[in-house]
């Protein structure tokens, strides 16, 4: 039984969900966290623990998501839109705090559960992953003007690549497993790629991309659509709200959906970037954006989209040559898979470089 599963009674009751009508089954795709649904008599709750090595500081997780889905609901309802559909509502525990810390330390909070809505792994049409990017560039657009300085930097350096190829380097020297000399082909893929990991951070320091209010976690999966009509409804999955790069934003959902494969997919041969996916979801993530965004920022998409598939391939990489101890894994050499396929993603996007321009 895992940690999560164990303390999974008392974070029940510290929400007053605990009951003979109320069934609690695990769900979720998420690598980090544990997610639980509950569901009673004409009620549908996600119960939530917080990995807390990942997350060491819950009270700064929710106080930053507590007021972001503020903010958003009052954007929401200026725009004519119903808050509850198109953001989180996160509920207290019976005593009003605004999350339970369980025997071992770790944090469960509890949110209403969307009904009739639907996330994907993998996309199914252009369509479908315009409208995710067109909900990523909503977000984008609602969140200009929001207070930067007031949110707390969740995961520092979170989307630090350059510091990422650092931890790669310094696992590979150190090799606790003795795993290195199996990777060696991954390692020199990272490796040439190291003046890369500096361009956005570069292009930054250069005064040439703004620091913004991002999600920083735009998987393809933290959209939700709704079932019958696949218009995306909300943007789920905002630990990492903190000030950050569009171009990651959008990055992030094109490495994890403008393909056709899982994200940890063995078979190499299925695993190709389609540039006809990457169109459609750069041209919702702009209209989306609303003309928030700079010609330099437009201009800079394509290397959002390198860059985020890059790092989390090394992130994968790393944490391979760990022991497995960040992401979470169902089978031995998982995390070196997922490493490959975005590895994959990275040469083909390569490939077709001169077509992924937007401007
Ligand atoms: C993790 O667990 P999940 O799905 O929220 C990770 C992201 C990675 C993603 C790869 C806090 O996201 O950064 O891109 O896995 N989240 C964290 O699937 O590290
Ligand atoms: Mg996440």
């Amino acid at each position: 039984m895992s940690a999560a599963e164990q303390r999974l009674p008392q974070a029940l009751a510290a929400f007053g969900l605990e009951g003979p009508g109320i069934s609690v089954s695990r769900c979720g795709t998420g690598h980090i966290n544990d997610t639980f649904l509950a569901e009673g008599p004409g009620f549908r709750r996600l119960v939530q623990r917080l990995n807390p090595a990942v997350f060491p500081h819950p009270d700064e997780v929710m106080a930053n998501v507590t007021s972001v889905t503020h903010w958003l609901r009052r954007s929401i309802r200026q725009s004519g839109g119903d808050p509850e559909r198109e953001t989180l509502r996160f509920l207290p525990t019976t005593d009003g705090k605004p999350y339970f810390t369980d025997a071992d330390g770790a944090a469960w909070r509890v949110y209403v559960y969307h009904d009739h809505s639907l996330s994907m792994e993998t996309i199914d049409s252009p369509e479908t992953f315009a409208e995710a990017g067109r909900a990523f560039g909503r977000f984008q657009r609602m969140l200009d003007g929001y207070p930067a300085d007031t949110l707390a930097e969740t995961i520092p350096h979170f989307h630090d690549t350059e510091r990422r190829l650092s931890a790669l380097f310094d696992a590979v020297r150190r090799d606790p497993l003795g795993r290195a000399q199996e990777v060696g082909e991954e390692i020199r893929f990272a490796a040439a790629r190291e003046h890369d990991c500096g361009e956005a951070l570069r292009a930054w320091r250069e005064g040439r991309l703004p620091l913004r209010v991002t999600h920083n976690d735009t998987k393809l999966s933290n959209v939700l659509f709704d079932s019958e009509t696949r218009r995306a409804v909300c943007v789920i999955d905002l630990d990492t709200v903190m000030p950050g790069f569009s171009i990651f934003d959008f990055g992030d959902a094109i490495r994890s959906g403008a393909n056709h494969c899982e994200e940890d997919e063995r078979d190499l041969s299925k695993v190709s970037f389609d540039l006809e996916l990457y169109r459609a979801c750069a041209a919702g993530f702009l209209e989306g954006s609303g003309g928030s965004l700079t010609a330099e920022e437009i201009a800079f998409l394509p290397w959002g989209a390198k860059l985020m598939t890059l790092e989390c391939g090394i992130r994968f990489l790393t944490d391979y040559l760990e022991g497995d101890t960040y992401f979470r894994i169902q089978r031995p050499g998982q995390n070196l898979d997922r490493c490959r396929t975005q590895f994959k993603l990275v040469s083909d996007m390569e490939k077709n470089w001169e077509q992924m321009r937007l401007s």
